[in-house]
Order: structure tokens, then sequence, then C-alpha cells
């Protein structure tokens, strides 16, 4: 899972006009750059204006030559490059479509969009088995009408913001939009509005159907810059349209489900909730239960160490600790007891091993240490000396404990699984001599 940072999600090439500017300036530099809003500029904030507010000022006779100081316009909220991007969804709701973001000197950047982030977030952190159809249930989402009706009759429901974009259908399949950027064009450009919606309809419609995933409508409408789907079922019958706005919400909302079912179980998901982005980081490498670096993170760190060795000509060597008869542990004490003292082990291996020596949970109650600048026969200590005060130390409930040690050197030619193979087998044999001593690679020979 990636969280993309606010700055690397920001849409830079922004449209911005001063708040002294005509709206005839505003919406000509809109029709230019083929965009639905502009961002203006007043002096203490920023403000948005809309294809929606041209709409409603013709509809209310406003000459297009005043200024856009004139008119109310709605403030768009600000963030900051530092915030995170889930701070950002608190702003995008379903009548804020936009944040403006800026820098930490406060320079503007661009903005942030629903299309930023849906072109950002990977959909595979998103649930699959969710389908459109699902959530086309929760209500009839969608305006539709005959090719016949007309234009300038429809204006007036369209310019109050009761629809944005009208489905034209034909015994109930769709076979065309429009939209209200398209009224928009027919103003400007002065024509007749008073003709059949299907002379300036865009046709013919991309449709998908309503058994498509959530996961593959995100992909699509990324994929095709779409700001709506349109849905129609097995007999290609219009079914209803999502836009990509409630699409995100609602694929957000079904994310943050999934992370607070976590939360219960796992700490460090809620966390990830909470704060930022360094916690994300150490989420991916550390074992939930121990604090210990877990397999991802101890395959990372040997490929460096391994590297290392071969710059430095040093020795490196690992031991792997397998907890003696743990299942007694559980079997006596309960999981909860086993889980505390699984941690309280790690406790004790952190304590006790040197700084640079790194330390893993490599399964259930196996631990590997990885030790830098050690040769066998100084690993063949420190292995002693770990078993002899592990089982001097006590543990609550269970008291006393103690653990196989099966140790490997590192050599040029080896690959990790090698490495592992020597000491899961140097470890076997500790098990089979009676428990609670080391062994080394050697006795294989
Ligand atoms: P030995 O290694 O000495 O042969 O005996 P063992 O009883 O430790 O056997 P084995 O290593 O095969 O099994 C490990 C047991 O540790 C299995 C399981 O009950 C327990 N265990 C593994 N992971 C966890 C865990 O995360 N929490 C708890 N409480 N127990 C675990
Ligand atoms: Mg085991
Ligand atoms: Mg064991």
């Amino acid at each position: 899972m990636r969280f993309p940072s606010i700055s690397e999600i920001t849409t830079t090439s922004v449209i911005q006009v001063p708040v002294s500017a005509s709206v005839e300036t505003a919406l000509s530099l809109m029709l230019e750059s083929n965009h639905r809003s502009i961002i203006v500029n007043d002096e203490t904030c920023y403000r948005v204006f809309s294809a929606t507010d041209i709409l409603g000022m013709i509809e209310k006779g406003l000459a297009l030559s005043i200024p856009l100081n004139k008119l109310t316009l709605p403030k768009v909220p600000i963030i900051k490059t530092n915030m995170n991007i889930l701070d950002t969804l608190d702003y995008l709701n379903n009548s804020v479509e936009q944040c403006c973001v800026l820098d930490e000197n406060d320079t503007f950047l661009g903005i942030i969009t629903h299309t930023d982030i849906i072109s950002n977030i990977d959909p595979d952190t998103l649930i699959e088995n969710y389908r459109l159809r699902d959530f086309l249930k929760l209500g009839k989402r969608m305006k539709w009408t005959t090719k016949d009706v007309i234009i300038a009759n429809l204006i007036p429901d369209m310019t109050k913001g009761s629809f944005d974009n009208l489905i034209i259908v034909e015994e109930m399949r769709p076979i065309g939009i429009f939209t209200t950027k398209d009224v928009m064009k027919l103003i400007q450009s002065g024509k007749n509005t008073n003709v059949p919606i299907s002379a300036y309809m865009s046709t013919p419609v991309d449709v998908i159907h309503e058994d498509t995933s959530i996961k593959s409508a995100l992909e699509f409408i990324r994929e095709k810059h779409y700001k709506r789907i349109i849905t129609v079922d097995d007999n290609n019958q219009l079914v209803g349209t999502i836009a990509q706005k409630e699409l995100i919400t609602l694929a957000y909302s079904s994310w943050t489900k999934l992370m607070k079912d976590y939360q219960s179980k796992l700490i460090e998901i809620n966390d990830l909730l909470k704060h930022k982005k360094d916690e994300y980081a150490s989420l991916a490498f550390t074992d939930s239960l121990t604090g210990l670096y877990n397999r991802h993170k101890f395959i990372e760190l040997f490929h460096s160490s391994f590297r290392l060795m071969q710059q430095r000509q040093n020795s490196l060597s690992t031991i792997l600790i397998d907890i003696d008869h743990f299942k007694k542990v559980n079997d006596s004490f309960g999981h909860n007891v086993g889980d505390n003292t699984l941690s309280k082990i790690a406790e004790f291996l952190l304590e006790k091993l040197r700084e640079t020596d790194i330390i893993c949970r490599w399964g259930g109650e196996e631990f590997l240490v990885l030790l830098p600048a050690t040769n066998i026969e100084q690993a063949q200590n420190i292995a002693e000396k770990l078993r002899r005060k592990l089982e001097q130390t006590s543990f609550e409930k269970v008291k006393t404990l103690s653990a196989s040690f099966g140790i490997a050197a590192v050599t040029n030619s080896d690959t990790l699984e090698d490495v592992i193979n020597r000491a899961d087998h140097a470890l076997y044999l500790a098990k089979h001599n009676g428990r609670n001593c080391v062994k080394t690679q050697l006795n294989l020979l």
C-alpha cells in the first residue's frame, strides 16, 4: 500500500484569474483550457468560479462583463504540502471538489481534486468485491430524458444545480450525454437553445455493466478521464450514473472501515490512521507483537549487510533461535501469556545483544539474529551467553524457559537461503541433542 504525498498529487497546471477580472475573461480562459472551474485569486484567500455560476448568472439575466468581485464565490479550503492525504479527504466532500495547495512558504502550488486522488491511489487498497450494482441500489442517481426534449426547457433545472448531466435514452438504452459544460458552450457561442437535445448531445456514450467491481470502475474512469460512469444491465438498459467523487467517497469509506476492523487486532494500524508518514514506514518493517524487525525487513538488511561484508572483507554470522517446548507455555497458561512471553523474549534479546546486531522475529517463536563483523566462534560465544542468561531469566507466570540455537557463518558465495538452511540444520541438531544448547554448522561436517 502506498500513500502519495500532497505535493506528489497536486495538479500544478491550474488556471487562475484575479478577482478584479470580468466573468467574460474567466469564461474564455475556462473554455480555452477546457476546465469546468477556475481559481479566483482574492487578496486573502482563494475562491472558485464554475460553469454552474455562469449558468446561474445567465438565468438571472446578469451581464457577463461584470467583475468577479461582484459575485459571492465560495472560498476554497487551503492545505499545506506537509499535510497527510488522509486529512485532505476531510476537506473534499460533496460540496467541496478541490483544495488549494500551498507550500511551507505559503506559495500557491496548485490544487488537489477528486481526479488527483483517483489517479494516484492504488485501487488494490480498495475492496475488490464491491460491485457498482451494490452502490446503485442506494438510490437513483441519474437524470435521463429522450432525444426530442428542447434544451432551453432544461436550462432552468440545470442552473439550479439539481443535476449537472443528462443521459439521453432510447427505450431506456443510453445513446448520449449532455452536461452543463455543453450548455455553457452553447450559450457562449450564442447558438439557439430552442432545439432538441439530440443536436448537441455527445454520442455515442461509453457504458459499463452494473456488475463491474469498484476497482475496475476506478480504473475505467482513470483511463478514460471521465467524470462519471453510466451503468447498464444485461439488456444494455440504463441502471444509473455514478459521479467520480461519489465513487472515491465510497471507496474511501470502505477502505477506512477496513482499517478500523483491523484496529482491534493491530495497534500499529491505529497509528497508521492517526499519525504521519514516518509511522507508515516503521509499520512496514516491524513485527506487530514484538516490535522486532519482520522477515521482510530482515531480508532487506541481510542483503545490505552481505554487501558490506564483501566490501570490507568482514565476517558475518547468523543465529537462529527456537524457544524450547513453547507449545506447553500456551497449553498451560493460555495464548495471551504466550504472546506476552514472546514480547519479553524480544526485550531480552534487544537488551543482551549489541546495537549493531539485527534481530528479527522469523516466525512464531523463532528469532533470527544477524551479527555483523562476527565470525563463527564469536557467534557461538554470543549464543552460549544468551542461552545461559535466558535459562536464568524468570518470566512472569511461566518462570523458566530455554531455547535452542543454530549458528551459521555467511560466506561470499552464499544466498540467504543457503545460510538459513545451514542455521536451520544446526538448530535441528540442537533440538535433537536434548534442546537448551548451541550447535553450529560445523557439526554438519
Ligand atoms: P520445540 O521447539 O522445543 O520442539 O517445541 P515447541 O513446543 O516450541 O514446538 P514448535 O517450535 O514446533 O512450535 C511452536 C509453538 O509456538 C506453536 C505455537 O503453539 C506457539 N506459537 C507460535 N507462534 C506463537 C505466537 O505468536 N503466540 C503464541 N502465544 N504462541 C505461538
Ligand atoms: Mg518453532
Ligand atoms: Mg519451539
